[in-house]
């Protein structure tokens, strides 16, 4: 994906949302009779991408947001950081009734914002829309209901006792992280939505002076149907079997890198489900993009071991099973201080060179 993980659609979506039976609609899919597309086979570059692709409405308004967010908190002297999570979505039609998703609920990226801004962060949260978000992820989603941890007399209605002092706690950082302002949260839904958004934000942020980090968490879509190959109506069934042509997402992390925020600390996720190809492809990753830091994980283990890749090396975060059974500690409350740690150290060494924002 963005973070130069773009691991195959293969692994990140789940089938697609169609029904065997569709019928071809487009150029992208076998037996269109709509326009035969212009667009090459292979990645097509970020700047074609952007130059052919129209920004989505709500791209002014989010900008001005990220602006005046970044503009306060950088006079307030804390550090930004921007979090991606969740998965991005491939529409199969303009009119979008289906489209292509994957599996990431946004656990990795809602829990690291919360330790982000426990270390004093601003975070600009760019999420999945209706994916998990700090705080709320705790009592949302089915497995977590909030109606599970209530209770009602004829009093009113009450937390459980065995939950408030939980609660108590996750409401104080919720109710104190509102207050002090230092939470913006932006929604994509889809490849698209994310690319220009990601782009936007990257471009003004690093035209201020704020230290800045990216922490690419969210699961980014490796395939797309260009706008010019795509159906605008929902794709009739009838035909009998239907092929999808994709086209590859252009590789963002480069132009992240290199022209957008060449001067940010930039941690990319790499996320494999065969054991042996993971630390090959994380380091491929970092050494390709040259960003700071790539994390790699495993689908079945994401929860317990991470890996950490960087020009000098590579570590490990790992839960014991005790940690992570019994103790329910979150990974992600040992990957944040260290990246912080990292961040630190970074912003000394080349403020001593004179180069870093
Ligand atoms: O959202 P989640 O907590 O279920 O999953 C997190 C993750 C596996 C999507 C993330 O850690 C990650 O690896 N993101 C990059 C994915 C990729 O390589 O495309």
């Amino acid at each position: 994906p963005v973070n130069g993980a773009l691991a195959t659609h293969h692994h990140l979506n789940r089938e697609p949302v169609l029904h065997p039976a569709s019928a071809p609609a487009a150029a992208a899919i076998s037996g269109a009779s709509t326009p035969a597309s212009t667009s090459s086979p292979g990645p097509v570059s970020a700047e074609a991408y952007f130059a052919s692709h129209v920004a989505p409405k709500s791209l002014p308004e989010n900008a001005e947001k990220i602006r005046a967010f970044v503009d306060r908190h950088m006079h307030e002297g804390r550090r930004v950081v921007l979090v991606t999570s969740g998965g991005t979505t491939v529409p199969l039609e303009t009119l979008t009734v289906r489209f292509i998703d994957n599996f990431s609920a946004g656990t990795r990226g809602a829990t690291s914002a919360e330790y982000f801004l426990e270390q004093g962060y601003a975070v600009i949260f760019m999420h999945r829309q209706f994916s998990l978000q700090p705080y709320s992820r705790h009592y949302s989603h089915t497995k977590n209901c909030f109606l599970e941890f209530m209770e009602a007399d004829e009093d009113g209605i009450h937390v459980m006792p065995t939950y408030v002092e939980k609660m108590r706690s996750i409401l104080g950082k919720y109710r104190e992280t509102q207050k002090a302002g230092t939470l913006l949260s932006l929604e994509f839904v889809t490849v698209h939505d994310y690319l220009f958004l990601l782009r936007e934000a990257a471009q003004i942020i690093s035209k201020m002076d704020v230290h800045a980090m990216y922490y690419l968490a969210a699961a980014v879509s490796d395939f797309f149907i260009p706008a010019d190959k795509m159906a605008e109506h929902k794709i009739q069934s009838g035909d009998g079997l239907l092929n999808l042509s994709m086209d590859q997402v252009p590789k963002i992390l480069k132009p992240l890198v290199n022209d957008w925020t060449p001067k940010a600390f930039i941690i990319s996720f790499k996320l494999e489900t065969d054991e042996a190809l993971l630390p090959m492809k994380s380091r491929q990753a970092l050494k390709r993009y040259g960003h700071q830091i790539v994390i790699g994980n495993l689908l079945t283990t994401r929860k317990r071991v991470v890996h950490l890749i960087d020009m000098e090396g590579e570590s490990e975060i790992r839960l014991t099973a005790e940690e992570d059974e019994v103790q329910h500690i979150e990974i992600e409350s040992r990957i944040v201080p260290e990246l912080i740690q990292r961040h630190s150290e970074w912003i000394e060494a080349c403020g001593k060179r004179g180069e870093c924002g």
